[in-house]
């Protein structure tokens, strides 16, 4: 309904100059509501200081892997400013690996605004949370925790009570957080991604090895998590 945001949608078609006309096409097609759509932003690419290029090979490399499991599911990879380059680094290399661009998208939006402000339908939304669960602290997980109101608190407090680095908990959302009503989203699943910031808690002190590693577990976890939400 916004065209603004429409012109804010970045499918993966547009490296090769295309004009998001999958998603054009997508949206104009009766079952575009229904399509199970996980949104999630880069994992631990801000404030966790992760290399972007290592990381974009891992995120294509994951979703290659995920996107064939998961039948008509798609899955959107989000940030905040079209100058990102978490986002172009990801759209180049899903081109050049023929990703099924009506399966993986990228989007230029607010995580917590998708449908109201972006007019995406994407039920599930993944946070990159921190070890213990709780609101603040900014980025994402601050935008999630205030967006989804005490209720998520609450509720992911009743799953865990904390997590590892590479692990993923998935939180279905009460129908009276804003985020359910306002944004159609029905679960948020927290993962905590690897630490490459020396003032943040499990700091890998530049030991990519042990990094890359951590990152490919925690997306196979927020996959297979959203998968368990698909079935
Ligand atoms: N919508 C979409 N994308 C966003 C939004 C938003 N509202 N906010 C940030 N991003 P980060 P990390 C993008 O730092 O590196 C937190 O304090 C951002 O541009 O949120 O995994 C937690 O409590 C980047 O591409 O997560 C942890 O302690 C991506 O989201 C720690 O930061 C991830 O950036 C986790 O650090």
């Amino acid at each position: 309904s916004s065209s603004i945001g429409r012109e804010e949608v970045k499918g993966v078609e547009e490296v090769k100059g295309g004009e998001d006309l999958a998603f054009s096409s997508l949206k104009s097609t009766s079952s575009f509501d229904n399509v199970p759509t996980l949104a999630f932003p880069s994992i631990s690419t801000a404030d966790f200081q992760f290399d972007l290029e290592k990381a974009s090979d891992i995120i294509v490399e994951k979703v290659l892997e995920f996107v064939t499991k998961l039948g008509n599911a798609r899955f959107v990879l989000v940030d905040l400013s079209s100058g990102s380059k978490i986002l172009s680094l990801v759209r180049a290399e899903a081109g050049e690996k023929n990703i099924d661009s009506g399966k993986f998208l990228t989007f230029v939006g607010d995580i917590t605004r998708l449908y109201s402000g972006g007019g995406l339908r994407c039920n599930v939304v993944a946070n990159a949370a921190n070890w213990r669960l709780k609101p603040g602290g900014g980025g994402v997980n601050a935008a999630i925790f205030s967006a989804a109101g005490p209720s998520l608190e609450t509720a992911t407090m009743e799953r865990a009570g904390s997590l590892a680095p590479g692990k993923a908990v998935v939180v279905p959302l009460p129908s009276t957080s804003p985020l359910f009503c306002r944004e159609g989203v029905t679960h948020v699943i927290h993962v905590l991604g690897p630490n490459m910031n020396p003032k943040r808690p499990n700091f890998l002190n530049k030991d990519y090895k042990k990094g890359c590693e951590v990152l490919r577990e925690a997306y196979s976890a927020l996959f297979e998590g959203f998968a368990s939400i698909v079935k």
